[in-house]
């Protein structure tokens, strides 16, 4: 009894203690909790609020209903679209060169920089992430952190944590949402607002669905985009020497999953290996029957292609399909806690996706599809419900947004900006009237080259300046990008607008000269037997 009392003293203190501070701070007593729930490779096209031609056949009830209850901005556009560099820009509000994470492949986040959990936690926040990281070193700035090492797995995934690793059995989009409401239910301190990240690795490449939804969309035909069969005409190089093509680039085994035709490495090590005997054979089970109607019909050139799109695509919404539940899942937990008032939700994804426009997977490009990123946000009582905004925004304003959120101050070198007051139905007079984007992986996976370039919402200048192809596309009479109009002489004065509004980007978010870099490199990667076999040999650098 004495003890009872004198903890709800204590408590009671604690809490007048902290409202104090907090006015004193200029913060409300009821700062809002963040839960961001962020996907990888999660395409527009592939959830249903977003239209689009597969909303009728594959719906995200989920994250229709956080559009509805909230905000669906439709020109979310990344800084440099691949995981790593979109997840250290969202942590730095920074642009890659700045924040020193502009490629993939054997880069560390220097996790000693200024990042928005950090700020967060220092002004009171209780923070936490669980899920895909992908950033090399360990993070920083979290009160708890339970991460996926490297790309993670879809089946019986492992952990990093700050006391070690862990090994856990059953799907990865589900054990993370399970340890997201654990979070929340057993660690969470009731005194403090928290910010909880929620990182999907689906439905990211392979495409590994849950056994539960092995036979979703079975019956569907799904309907394909009109550039399935690009042929690149119109266009740069770039578009065309890429090694990202349904038909080329995706293997049998490891994406397509005919294991009865190639059994390839990635996918024993990264799936088959890695699932439970009963895993196991619920996956054959659902495979199996369908790859014996496949390897009978003997398909060949475009029925191949159009049967290739088929699988590929089902198995990606069947990923998206957890991601929705999770979404689901965690709203409901929220709502069933009573902090559903009091929590911001926002999803997004690292980057867009090729769904087959352009024959393409994968991403990297500044064309539409990976270039935008699906953002959705919900605050009861900020935004209003079923709100869609079209203004240009960028994964470069999360961190900003995030502190803003909280009222807490925004460091000077943070490059975007909040996207509170657009939220508020008050966008800045100021608001950013072009985009500027810079992508650097090259060589490397899927060839895409080098480039940078700003959109200003109709116009698009591309520079692959590797190659010194410079490209313009008019996103009004061309949504589908097909047709580079940069030396067509009705598009002179457009061109030369656009170079002034790329030279003053540059300018703004202090970009260095670039540097071309030597083809030895490039070739030596390009000349690779695995690439050679997909692509027509690289006139050399002479
Ligand atoms: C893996 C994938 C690539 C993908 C990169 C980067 N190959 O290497 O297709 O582009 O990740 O993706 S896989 O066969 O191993 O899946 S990112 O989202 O992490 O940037
Ligand atoms: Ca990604």
């Amino acid at each position: 009894m004495i003890l009872m009392y004198s903890s709800n003293l204590k408590r009671a203190a604690t809490i007048g203690i902290s409202l104090l501070l907090f006015t004193a701070a200029g913060f409300s007593a009821k700062r809002p909790n963040i839960v961001f729930v962020f996907s990888d490779d999660h395409a527009t096209q592939a959830i249903s609020a977003y239209g689009g031609i597969l909303a009728e056949a594959a719906r995200t009830p989920h994250l229709d209903k956080l559009a509805e209850e909230g905000m669906r901005f439709t020109r979310c556009l990344v800084t440099n679209s691949i995981c790593g560099p979109s997840r250290a820009t969202i942590l730095t509000g920074k642009y890659s060169h700045l924040n020193g994470f502009s490629v993939n492949e054997g880069t560390e986040f220097d996790s000693a920089q200024q990042t928005f959990p950090k700020l967060l936690r220092k002004a009171g926040y209780q923070t936490a992430i669980i899920g895909k990281w992908h950033l090399g070193s360990d993070p920083t700035g979290f009160d708890h952190w339970e991460v996926l090492p490297g790309q993670g797995s879809y089946y019986n995934p492992d952990f990093k944590t700050s006391k070690g690793a862990t090994h856990e059995t059953g799907y990865v989009t589900e054990i993370v949402t399970e340890k997201a409401k654990d979070w929340l239910s057993n660690q969470r301190d009731e005194d403090k607002p928290f910010m909880l990240m929620v990182q999907h690795k689906a439905p990211h490449r392979q495409w590994a669905p849950a056994i539960k939804y092995l036979n979703a969309f079975d019956d569907a035909d799904l309907p394909e985009p009109d550039t399935l069969f690009d042929d690149y005409e119109g266009r740069g190089s770039a578009a065309r020497d890429q090694d990202m093509t349904i038909d080329k680039t995706m293997d049998m085994g490891n994406d397509l999953k005919v294991e009865q035709l190639d059994i390839t490495q990635r996918l024993t090590t990264n799936v088959l290996d890695r699932m439970t005997p009963e895993q196991k054979r619920a996956w054959r089970k659902a495979y199996g029957a369908k790859n014996k109607a496949f390897l009978e019909a003997k398909l060949e050139g475009d029925d191949l292609l159009r049967w290739k799109y088929q699988r590929y695509l089902k198995d990606y919404l069947r990923c998206i399909k957890s991601v929705d539940d999770s979404v689901g899942e965690l709203k409901a937990y929220l709502k069933e806690n009573d902090l559903e008032e009091n929590t911001v939700f926002v999803y997004s994804s690292d980057q867009g996706f090729y769904l087959g426009e352009h024959g393409w997977f994968d991403k990297r490009f500044m064309f539409d599809e990976s270039y935008r990123t699906p953002l959705i946000a919900s605050w009861p009582e900020v935004i209003k419900p079923g709100s869609v905004n079209s203004d240009l925004v960028s994964n470069l304003d999360f961190a900003e947004t995030f502190l803003d959120i909280a009222g807490v101050d925004v460091p000077s070198e943070m490059q975007g900006a909040s996207l509170v007051g657009i939220m508020k139905g008050k966008r800045p007079s100021d608001w950013r009237a072009s985009h500027y984007y810079h992508y650097y992986e090259y060589p490397g996976w899927h060839m895409v080259q080098r480039h940078e370039g700003v959109y200003d919402g109709r116009y698009k200048l591309m520079n692959f300046y590797d190659v010194e192809e410079w490209e313009l596309y008019d996103m009004q009479t061309d949504p589908k990008e097909m047709k580079n109009q940069y030396n067509n002489p009705e598009y002179a004065e457009v061109v030369a607008t656009m170079h002034g509004v790329l030279d003053s980007s540059r300018k703004q978010y202090q970009l260095p000269e670039i540097e071309k870099q030597s083809l030895e490199n490039v070739n030596m990667w390009y000349h690779s037997t695995e690439i050679m076999k997909r692509l027509s040999p690289k006139p050399s650098s002479e």
